[in-house]
């Protein structure tokens, strides 16, 4: 019944205004044990994710870039809905649906989609350059890594000592980014490496909330900085971007156990 009305108010607004909706959130709300499953609509890609999740926003960067019809379902990651461990065995997200086949893991998801809908591509046309980009964004698991860590630890790590564990490895994507000479990873416009980390730029200011200064010094990673500020300004990254002080307002909780707010996670002004 929600799925139909869904459509047919969707129908009717294209028509009315020939504006192209190419979203559903069949629940904004994100879904909890006790939860009903819902409803597929056909012919539509269904994407499981969770608002705070930099590895879900993965995929709905790509979907936004290549402006594919999607329908989201939001999960609530503390108290999973049984339903869910039917698509995702761990209950994770992100988890695609596209009719008869379920894809997860974030890399995964951004490939099937980039195969399937070609434009605009994201990874250069030359089999080795694509090679190339794909080892990036393997080797940026380690930054990943890194960040999560001085994220979540509550030892005596000093910010100073995160600072040279972490420029470490953005030296690294700094060197990379200096070697294309180009304002993206991919080019003049951004493409999968750039929307790859993309996730964890935008929540690079979490660390510098949660240590009560700036990790790094202004004069480090200077063409990243400069690359975040530009992917900023993109339309596909603006629209589902969450500024550092709600994201750390969702993260605190999970640093003493507590389940975040999912669904009503205010950022204090
Ligand atoms: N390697 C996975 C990582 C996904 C992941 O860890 N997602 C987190 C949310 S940000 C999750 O589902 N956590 C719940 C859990 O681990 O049970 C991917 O790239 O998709």
């Amino acid at each position: 019944m929600q799925n139909s009305l869904n459509v047919f108010i969707t129908t009717l607004i294209n028509k009315q205004t020939k504006y192209y909706i190419n979203v559903i959130n069949m629940s904004t709300k994100h879904l909890a044990a006790g939860s009903v499953e819902p409803p597929r609509t056909e012919g539509i890609l269904t994407i499981y994710s969770m608002k705070y999740c930099p590895y879900a926003q993965r995929p709905l960067l790509v979907l936004k870039a290549k402006n594919i019809p999607h329908e989201i379902v939001n999960i609530n990651l503390t108290r999973k809905p049984d339903w869910y461990f039917k698509i995702h065995p761990e209950g994770k997200v992100p988890a695609l649906i596209d009719g008869s086949k379920t894809i997860i893991e974030s890399l995964d998801i951004c490939d099937y989609l980039d195969e399937k809908y070609p434009e605009p591509p994201l990874y250069p046309a030359d089999p080795a350059a694509k090679e190339k980009d794909k080892r990036v964004i393997e080797k940026s698991s380690r930054l990943i890594n890194i960040f999560f860590k001085c994220l979540y630890s509550l030892d005596a790590t000093t910010p100073q000592e995160w600072a040279k564990l972490l420029l470490i490895e953005l030296q690294e994507v700094e060197n990379e980014l200096a070697s294309r000479g180009s304002t993206f990873f991919g080019g003049e416009k951004p493409g999968m490496i750039d929307y790859m980390i993309w996730p964890w730029a935008e929540r690079s200011e979490i660390v510098n909330i949660k240590y009560g200064e700036n990790v790094l010094k202004d004069t480090d990673i200077p063409l990243l900085r400069k690359w975040k500020a530009t992917m900023l300004k993109q339309p596909v990254c603006k629209e589902l971007y969450i500024n550092g002080e709600q994201l750390w307002n969702y993260f605190e909780p999970k640093l003493s156990n507590q389940e975040p707010n999912y669904d009503d996670v205010q950022a204090k002004m």
